[in-house]
């Protein structure tokens, strides 16, 4: 069995992957893919052949790539049943995949790369109106994510239960990203206490960004 990612370090796509990877200790072996050194190497033949989307993350398993981090952590869960990283009712499923989607399909899409350089190169914003962009997408995703906690009142240390979940592998990019972008992560009590939690399991601070090969 042979697994490759292609990551980029900073990436909060490839980040979630890597957390599942290492909650199921998964071995793989990292390729960077530099998104930002001379426009992208995501643009570049080589990758596009890996990921005609250019976009990080793409696992290969046995020389078949896969890509967007969901599927991929659906496919791991699917391949690799332990640790469940989904619950197993289907009420239960359907929660941690909306916290997921909330984070990988409503948030992440307004910071990513590409819209960002959009918003910039072909929009002509400047960087104060572009961090307003972002701190806007952001805060009302979390907002979303927060008062679904608040709201349903699952107990547990982690966003479903007392385990990690896709949820938390989704939401701990997040929060570095959050922080990251200028949004006050003391906003959001709970959601830090759960970063907090998961930053303590050597499967998140394996995967976070600084300690990864390309980091820089
Ligand atoms: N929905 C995709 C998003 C992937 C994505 O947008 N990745 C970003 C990095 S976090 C990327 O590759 N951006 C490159 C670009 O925008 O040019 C997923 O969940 O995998």
């Amino acid at each position: 069995m042979s697994l490759e990612l292609y990551s980029y370090w900073r990436s909060s796509a490839s980040y979630r992957v890597r957390i599942a990877l290492n909650l199921k200790a998964l071995p793989y072996t990292y390729h960077g893919v530099d998104l930002v050194k001379d426009g992208g190497e995501q643009w570049k033949a080589p990758y596009k052949k890996v990921n005609p989307q250019s976009r990080v993350p793409t696992l290969m398993h046995d020389g078949q790539p896969y890509g967007q981090s969901l599927a991929i952590i659906e496919y791991l869960e699917e391949m690799y049943h332990q640790p469940a990283l989904l619950p197993k009712d289907p009420e239960a499923r359907a929660r941690v995949r909306m916290l997921s989607q909330i984070i990988a399909c409503d948030i992440q899409p307004m910071q990513n790369t590409s819209t960002l350089r959009y918003l910039k190169e072909v929009l002509k914003l400047d960087d104060a109106a572009v961090g307003a962009w972002m701190r806007e997408w952001i805060t009302r995703g979390l907002d979303a994510y927060n008062a679904h906690l608040e709201h349903d009142k699952v107990p547990g240390r982690f966003s479903h239960g007392d385990t990690p979940t896709m949820a938390d592998c989704c939401l701990v990019p997040q929060m570095f990203a959050a922080e990251r972008f200028g949004v006050d992560p003391t906003r959001y009590p709970r959601l830090v206490l759960i970063w907090e939690t998961c930053n303590h399991l050597p499967a998140f601070t394996a995967a976070h960004p600084s300690k990864q090969i390309d980091a820089h």
